[in-house]
């Protein structure tokens, strides 16, 4: 038996991370009488649109998807100007959303968690941040957003380049001048993809360095009318429900038909040839993502997949003047879909321009960086300014930078190094009362995150509401409970083409990562089920200890 800690000093619960996921958490936290704090990194709230301020930096999902549905204050009162948003309107929102909700008395900025440690007997998590602040909270929330912890390409020499160095995702609070520059860019993932056409209309000379071609399809970006605003109020119910149930996810498929979403449930098989190539054609003349989420069949259909992927070839010849560039940009070798789908504005037309370079790092690797620039098939390349658009480790990356310990002292970066294992996306064996907003083996990475985000937020406080109903000090992911989670995200992605490609979806990006799908790729409408059905059993999957009046018993119920 353990004393249980005076409530005063004690948060319920304490939020790793400000942006989509945490600000929404802690709203209903408060909601519901718990007594919450969020902690993020950056001096205001914004996420992942705080620190991503590249150029052409912008959403690949819809702004009318891409929000909070929670609120109808927040849904009345604002209002998106493009159909997919620039960074800088995402962070106004998220900074406005802080203001209007009155979150930010609860929020503690240029707060970096370094340290969360379990205290078993007592059942609190104890914080410390890197300027030293320390706090306690039964409930430890992470929302660090999948793409948080930026990596560099593993090119040698980085700190003796003496030019502008930045990356796409720690790029500096000022907009950079590329007047007159020669810049190379390394990196054609999303980010890289924006930034291209943005700084190659500014420098005077641009080289991309490119490893890998991933097929992108154009945005076709616009900015929103009144009318698109009246046939959004006519839809939206029904397309909300539909991400919860048909698995719309709003990556462009929002206006374009009222059948997209039960399309997406049909095989290509039910569909003649031309009838599929018509719908490429209307996809891609539509834009967005969704041309490759035609059909549920895409990612375990090679034939499908394939005839998909010759689409894509076929369209950056049509694009690119120069056959060899074209060449180079035609994505091969993998299947599509199984790394993300690029969503760009001009990216392929950039490489028409007399001032762009493309150079196939496959073919000519880049050795190292010197003082000047980089060292390329024998030779240096000068540059005033390097930008590295090179990724981030992702989802497990978020929370390995901490020293998160658990039960006994475990660390969970050892726990995560033996592969992404969690129950539900939702919890961790060994680290009791710690919960994940867009965790890992989750659905988040293959979804609309900010409403998916919801989804997370909403079982969470179910089960919040849960424990406190029924006097539980604490939860714990059970480990048969976890084991059995884990082989069902393996087995779905062993059916499927996956593992044709290398990429930060299986982790393969991070050197000494072990290769596991770092998602649960069944969609978000089962993992609401799945999550519901955990409900209704009373959360069998966690084992339990019980508070009895001001004491907590450690004999596990279940
Ligand atoms: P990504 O998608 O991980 O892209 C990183 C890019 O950097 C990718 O093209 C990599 O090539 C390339 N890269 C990494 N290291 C090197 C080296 N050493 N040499 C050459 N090229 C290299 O990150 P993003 O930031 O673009 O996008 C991440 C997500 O953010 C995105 O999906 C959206 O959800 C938002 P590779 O493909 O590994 O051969």
């Amino acid at each position: 038996m353990v004393e249980a800690t005076a409530a005063e000093d004690v948060y319920d619960a304490l939020v790793l991370g400000g942006g989509f996921g945490g600000m929404h958490m802690l709203y209903e936290l408060r909601e519901k009488g718990f007594k919450a704090i969020v902690l993020e990194a950056g001096e205001n709230t914004g996420g992942a649109w705080y620190w991503n301020r590249y150029p052409g930096a912008r959403c690949d999902v819809e702004s009318l998807a891409y929000c909070y549905s929670f609120s109808p204050i927040i849904d009345r009162e604002w209002r998106w100007t493009e159909r997919y948003a620039g960074q800088k309107e995402i962070r106004s929102y998220l900074e406005w959303v802080c203001d209007r909700l009155d979150l930010r008395k609860d929020m503690r900025f240029n707060s970096r968690l370094t340290e969360a440690h379990y205290d078993e007997d007592a059942c609190i998590w104890n914080f410390k941040t890197e300027a030293g602040d320390t706090y306690r909270a039964r409930w430890f929330v992470t929302s660090p957003g999948p793409l948080a912890t930026a990596i560099w390409p593993d090119i040698p020499g980085r700190q003796q380049y003496k030019g502008v160095l930045a990356h796409t995702a720690k790029w500096p609070q000022h907009d950079v001048d590329f007047t007159g520059k020669r810049v190379g860019i390394i990196g054609t993932g999303s980010s890289g993809t924006q930034a291209i056409p943005a700084i190659a209309e500014q420098c005077e000379k641009l080289t991309v360095f490119m490893r890998t071609a991933n097929f992108t399809a154009p945005a076709r970006n616009k900015k929103l009318t009144d009318e698109d605003y009246a046939q959004w109020e006519k839809i939206r119910e029904q397309r909300r429900k539909e991400f919860r149930t048909l698995e719309r996810t709003g990556a462009g498929d929002l206006f374009i038909d009222e059948d997209a979403a039960r399309r997406r449930l049909q095989p290509s098989t039910a569909f003649t040839q031309p009838e599929r190539q018509e719908l490429f054609n209307r996809y891609w003349e539509h834009g967005g993502a969704m041309v490759s989420g035609l059909h549920r069949d895409v990612l375990t259909n090679p034939e499908f997949n394939e005839e998909l992927a010759g689409y894509f070839r076929q369209k950056v010849r049509e694009i690119v003047k120069d056959p060899a560039r074209a060449e180079i940009l035609e994505p091969k070798n993998f299947a599509v879909g199984t790394k993300r789908i690029v969503v760009g504005s001009q990216f392929y037309e950039t490489f028409n321009r007399d001032n762009v370079d493309l150079i196939d790092v496959k073919k000519t690797p880049i050795e190292r960086f010197t003082e000047k620039g980089l060292f390329v098939d024998g030779k240096e390349l000068e540059f005033d300014v390097i930008v590295c658009a090179s990724g981030f480790d992702a989802v497990t990356g978020s929370l390995t930078v901490i020293d998160i310990r658990g039960r006994g002292g475990r660390s969970l970066k050892d726990v995560f190094s033996a592969g992404p294992n969690t129950y539900l996306g939702l919890g961790v064996h060994g680290f009791p009362n710690m919960f994940m907003i867009g965790g890992a083996q989750g659905p988040a990475l293959l979804s609309n995150n900010a409403m998916s985000n919801e989804v997370n937020v909403e079982i969470l406080i179910d089960m919040f509401t849960y424990m406190r109903d029924h006097n539980i000090a604490e939860m714990e992911a059970d480990k048969a409970a976890q084991e059995g989670w884990g082989q069902k995200v393996e087995d779905m992605v062993s059916q499927t083409l996956f593992s044709t490609a290398n990429s930060w979806y299986v982790g393969t990006n991070v050197p000494g990562k072990k290769r596991a799908i770092l998602c649960y790729i069944g969609g978000v409408p089962p993992y609401i089920e799945e999550c519901k059905k955990e409900a209704e059993s009373g959360y069998s999957g966690f084992n339990r200890k019980v508070l009895e009046s001001d004491h907590v018993s450690a004999e596990e119920i279940v």
